[in-house]
């Protein structure tokens, strides 16, 4: 059985972590990978408060086991969702595309467990320093808004320069991927990819079908001009962002593009014109599963991969 410090610092059994897929990850999904052992992630992305408040106490009715909110620091109401969480009594706060310092103080004064996604060195020290209890170390197989270190690199100098524990992420698809992971001084993964295709998750089905059918070099990184590169599937919309960069257009002709294209992929299922965020190890998810299935297979065969490892 694989245990970590990860399970009793939040209370699940198994040290795996759901990504806070922005417009995908609700109650559906999160109470699912709660209820299978892992801790579910609801996102809140640029969803407004009242909305993401109602997910929570859904989530609640669907699972006594623990969950967490994904609070996305680019969003214009941020800090609204950020005291929100508080009011709800929501256990565990991951945080992406930025700095979440200044709401540290009020989350540990409710006794929130803070652990946020970081690309750097520089950004996991700083956050170590703030108080937080775990940070979460993204390589850039990620898919969505990505740093520029691949996982193989920033876990282990990630590990190595803070005293809290380290969750990878990025390109985590099987049980191999955790077994590496632990190797690296990981205690515990998050994964985002894999839980796309999940019987729970409620993203359309054409943007499932779209994962299923990638092949390793299918995604790429769009937007860079923009300070906010991000992961997707390769696609109509990909090709016009490739021609505005060698045009060298402006950060606002990015963003005229980048408007509405993640829910008209996620919600009406355009996966041609919309944003397909998936991370590089979509090439290796290739069915449909349960949250359960998908939990229990990875930690079954990382268990496998570890005790197979020998030296001669
Ligand atoms: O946040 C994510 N992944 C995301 S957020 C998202 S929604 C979005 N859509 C369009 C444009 C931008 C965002 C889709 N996917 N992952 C966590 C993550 N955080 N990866 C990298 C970072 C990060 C990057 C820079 C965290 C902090 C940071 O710098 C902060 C600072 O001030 O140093």
């Amino acid at each position: 059985m694989i245990k970590s410090v990860f399970c009793e610092m939040v209370g699940i059994k198994y040290p795996i972590i759901q990504g806070g897929m922005a417009w995908i990850a609700d109650s559906s999904l999160a109470s699912a990978v709660s209820n299978a052992g892992g801790l579910g992630i609801i996102a809140a992305a640029n969803a407004p408060v009242e909305y993401i408040r109602e997910e929570i106490r859904k989530t609640k009715k669907l699972t006594n086991k623990p969950f967490g909110v994904n609070i996305m620091l680019l969003s214009e109401n941020a800090e609204e969702v950020a005291k929100m969480v508080c009011e709800e009594g929501v256990k565990v706060v991951t945080t992406g595309a930025g700095n979440p310092g200044k709401y540290i103080e009020m989350w540990k004064a409710h006794g929130i467990k803070v652990i946020p996604v970081i690309a750097s060195v520089a950004l996991a020290k700083r956050m170590e320093r703030s108080g937080v209890d775990a940070v979460i170390a993204e390589g850039c197989e990620s898919g969505g808004h990505v740093g520029e270190i691949t996982t193989m690199a920033i876990v282990p100098q990630v590990v190595d320069a803070v005293s809290i524990p380290v969750i990878a992420a990025g390109g985590v698809g099987d049980g191999r991927g955790i077994a590496a992971a632990l190797m690296l001084g990981a205690v515990g993964v998050q994964v985002g990819t894999r839980f796309l295709v999940a019987e729970e998750c409620t993203v359309h089905d054409n943007y499932k079908a779209k994962i299923i059918k990638a092949k390793d070099i299918d995604s790429v990184v769009t937007g860079r001009p923009t300070g906010h590169p991000v992961r997707v599937l390769r696609n109509k919309l990909t090709r016009k962002f490739q021609i505005l960069e060698k045009e060298g257009a402006g950060a606002e002709k990015f963003e005229a593009l980048g408007v509405g294209a993640l829910p008209k992929a996620v919600k009406d299922g355009d996966v041609d014109n919309g944003s397909v965020m998936a991370g590089q190890i979509a090439g290796l998810v290739c069915k449909t599963q349960s949250c359960q299935e998908i939990i229990k297979e990875m930690f079954s065969q990382a268990e496998e991969t570890l005790n197979t490892v020998k030296v001669v």
